[in-house]
């Protein structure tokens, strides 16, 4: 099948039931004790939870569409797994925020993308903890439940400023490049309404696509981090680039209300926001 002759619509309706499938299973089966491996650092964590709901995920996808691409998290270092035959990709985490769900806090969640000649046309992100899917495909706006969302939302009358604006963040699984950012996050602080580290970026995404954070940065990401989340938050009126001076998406991300982007986007850049990760340091 050609590019053109897959529909987006397509692409987002098997999203969401893979993504639906998957909350299920993370949230409805989740084991006593969970089977915990250590990835980059000792902190950076997978769980068999993460690597069955891969694996369902995978499954749903390749039974409706058996010549798709597919890179996912847990099998990332696989390079048979990525090869498609008909021109789309699925960019999946198939557990976003692994650390909230192995303290088992709200706040994990499941990203899913299609992509078709290097762009993102269908996501969704599934919150188990809260029952909400978040959807978006290109050109056909947000959703939240079916229900549209709306970056520019401001929860107060008055116009949004830099100094009143709660702004997310995450950090990196590198101690070095933790107390980098450590340092960015204590020059931020006194100059915004708040930070928020929620733990999983995807999310993080949808919560700019909600109006519920003003805007969100980071640095270190990976394709399966963004992908999903990105598309959304664009489709809910956001603006989503790399952070001025850091390195290109996905590795890095500032997400935010357009009203504040380029204050957010200046100051981020002159407190060294997009460098807090060297060249050299693959920490995804
Ligand atoms: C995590 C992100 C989180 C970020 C972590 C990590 P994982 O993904 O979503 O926000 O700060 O460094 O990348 O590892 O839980 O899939």
């Amino acid at each position: 099948m050609s590019n053109s002759a897959v529909p987006p619509a397509e692409l987002l309706e098997l999203a969401v039931a893979a993504a639906e499938a998957a909350a299920t299973l993370v949230r409805d089966r989740r084991p006593g004790q969970l089977q915990v491996d250590r990835k980059s650092t000792a902190t950076d964590n997978v769980t068999d939870m993460d690597v069955a709901s891969e694996a369902l995920i995978r499954s749903v996808i390749a039974a409706a569409r058996p010549d798709d691409g597919f890179i996912g998290e847990e099998s990332a270092g696989e390079p048979s797994r990525a090869a498609g035959t008909d021109g789309v990709t699925w960019i999946v985490d198939p557990i976003d925020g692994t650390t909230n769900y192995l303290y088992d806090l709200p706040g994990y969640n499941i990203s899913i993308a299609a992509e078709m000649a290097g762009t993102v046309v269908a996501a969704a992100v599934a919150d188990p903890a809260h029952d909400r899917i978040y959807s978006a495909r290109l050109g056909g706006g947000a959703f939240c439940n079916g229900l549209p969302l709306d970056a520019t939302t401001t929860v107060t009358p008055d116009a949004l400023t830099l100094e009143r604006a709660l702004i997310a963040t995450g950090f990196a699984y590198s101690p070095t490049v933790r107390a980098a950012q450590g340092r960015v996050v204590a020059e931020l602080l006194p100059r915004i309404r708040d930070i928020r580290r929620f733990g999983a970026a995807a999310l993080d995404l949808c919560h700019v696509s909600a109006g519920r954070v003003d805007g969100y940065f980071e640095v270190g990401l990976a394709p399966w981090d963004v992908a999903a989340g990105a598309l959304i938050a664009r489709e809910a009126g956001a603006r989503v680039e790399a952070i001025p001076g850091g390195p290109p998406l996905p590795r890095s991300v500032l997400a935010a209300k357009p009203v504040i982007f380029d204050a957010l986007a200046e100051l981020l850049h002159d407190l060294g926001a997009g460098a807090t990760m060297g060249p050299s340091e693959d920490d995804a």
